[in-house]
């Protein structure tokens, strides 16, 4: 599951510390563990310290950190990566530690942290807390607050963490192309009270979008509107992972959007409210009922629910062009029209011309048709009826009866009781009432 940096990784490391700055200049760093998972990795349960509940990350995992004195100390490593999408599609990224996303950092308020960051890009980055409540010159902004950091050099970042809550990192330098390349990652601080607001379930990811052209593998980092890969956690439908959870549970869903616009985030079959945002926890007072919630561009948003009815239920973005894979934005609208004289004109001209859409665009959630390599259909993905029809950022929360505490594993498709699932009416059918 992570790869250890082996020793001689970690001696080339210490070798180029000249760089490391303050109070832990003669500390030796700690081991910058590595993933090339993309599959949900089980919680990093507490092993000291206040108790709480850790978060998993959707199609990602925690960095682990090591105890110095009173200080936790982790190690963040910005590199190129290669993130797989979806089946059938890899991308040329740039992360932290082996994966983009980065790891998800899981503190207590009230510790002191110090984070390591060693840029092995081919130019200079910066980490900025996003959200975190720090002294000026811990908070990342190159040029602003700190020097660059060079490649090749490790920068030291140490502050105690005032407030828990829902933060994430990213770089501010370059900001442009290093967030269009894939570089950000969530940090949970817990509360040191462990029955606030306690969830038995807590799922985070970030949201990103790319514009990758079909058979290429490398973002164009300069596109301002037209994304064609709208991503959770660097992934896209079917390939992110479900949201597994235990029916009675209480359940918290942590959403960041690092994309250049909004997303209405939707879940079926529950009410939730907003618990929490990158500024602070919501007082109850202050929050309603909803079932979607609007994620606006450089902030988070965490819904609090009680998963109370089993099921698959859908959970998604509810821009529809958001839950669609690789496609172009200008189609023109064939239906109604008929194809079939206009096909045939076409085809004297270019032979396998295939017309689409006169009835709608559904026929090409299970067509197999040929396409470049690394690319992925614009909308896919089955379930136990039939063709999903969707990609980008849809996947399903599965609310079971029977699952043990911190198991995530995928339970399958559900089992609706008899009698309650929709059916084909098989009788005599009238003509339904219309005003004309
Ligand atoms: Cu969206």
């Amino acid at each position: 599951m992570f790869t250890r940096r082996h020793l001689f990784g970690a001696a080339a490391v210490l070798a180029s510390a000249g760089a490391v700055s303050g109070r832990a200049q003669a500390a030796a760093i700690p081991e910058a563990p590595r993933t090339n998972t993309n599959t949900m990795q089980p919680p990093l349960l507490p092993t000291g310290g206040p108790d709480y509940q850790p978060v998993v990350t959707l199609n990602g995992w925690t960095l682990p950190w090591r105890v110095n004195g009173d200080w936790k100390e982790f190690h963040l490593v910005a590199e190129p990566v290669e993130r797989e999408f979806a089946p059938g599609m890899t991308a040329h990224l740039w992360g932290y530690n082996g994966q983009s996303p980065g790891p998800t950092i899981e503190a207590v308020e009230g510790d002191k942290v110090r984070i390591f960051v060693t840029n092995k890009l081919p130019e200079h980055t910066s980490v900025h807390w996003h959200g975190m409540r720090l002294p000026n010159g811990m908070d990342g902004v190159g040029g602003l607050t700190q020097p660059h950091v060079e490649p090749g050099k490790t920068f030291v970042y140490e502050f105690e963490i005032k407030d828990s809550g829902t933060f994430m990192y990213h770089p501010h330098s370059d900001e442009m192309v290093q967030m269009a390349m894939g570089m950000m990652g969530m940090f949970i601080v817990h509360p040191r009270d462990p029955q606030f607001r306690r969830v038995a379930r807590d799922f985070v990811f970030i949201m990103s979008a790319y514009a990758i052209d079909p058979g290429a593998s490398l973002p164009r980092v300069s596109e301002m509107t037209d994304f064609n890969m709208w991503t959770w956690n660097s992934r896209v439908f079917p390939g992110i992972d479900p949201l597994p959870v235990r029916r009675g549970d209480r359940v918290r869903v942590r959403m960041a959007n690092l994309t250049m616009t909004n997303h209405p985030i939707h879940l079926h079959g529950h009410h939730f409210a907003v618990s929490c945002t990158d500024g602070g926890w919501v007082p109850d007072s202050a929050q309603r009922p909803e079932t979607t919630i609007d994620v606006p561009v450089g902030t988070i948003r965490a819904i609090d629910l009680v998963a109370d009815a089993p099921g698959d239920w859908a959970f998604h973005c509810h821009k529809s062009h958001h839950t669609m894979n690789a496609m172009g934005h200008n189609t023109k609208n064939f239906i109604g029209a008929r194809q079939k004289e206009f096909s045939k004109a076409v085809r004297s001209v270019v032979p396998d011309y295939t017309a689409m859409g006169s009835a709608g665009m559904a026929e090409m959630g299970r067509m197999e048709m040929p396409m470049p390599d690394n690319t992925l259909p614009m909308m896919t993905g089955f379930g136990q009826f039939g063709p999903i029809e969707m990609g980008g950022m849809f996947t399903v929360m599965k609310v079971r009866d029977d699952l043990a505490p911190n198991d995530y594993r995928d339970p399958g498709s559900y089992q609706n009781p008899e009698g309650t699932v929709a059916y084909e009416f098989k009788g005599e059918t009238a003509e339904p009432p219309r005003r004309s």
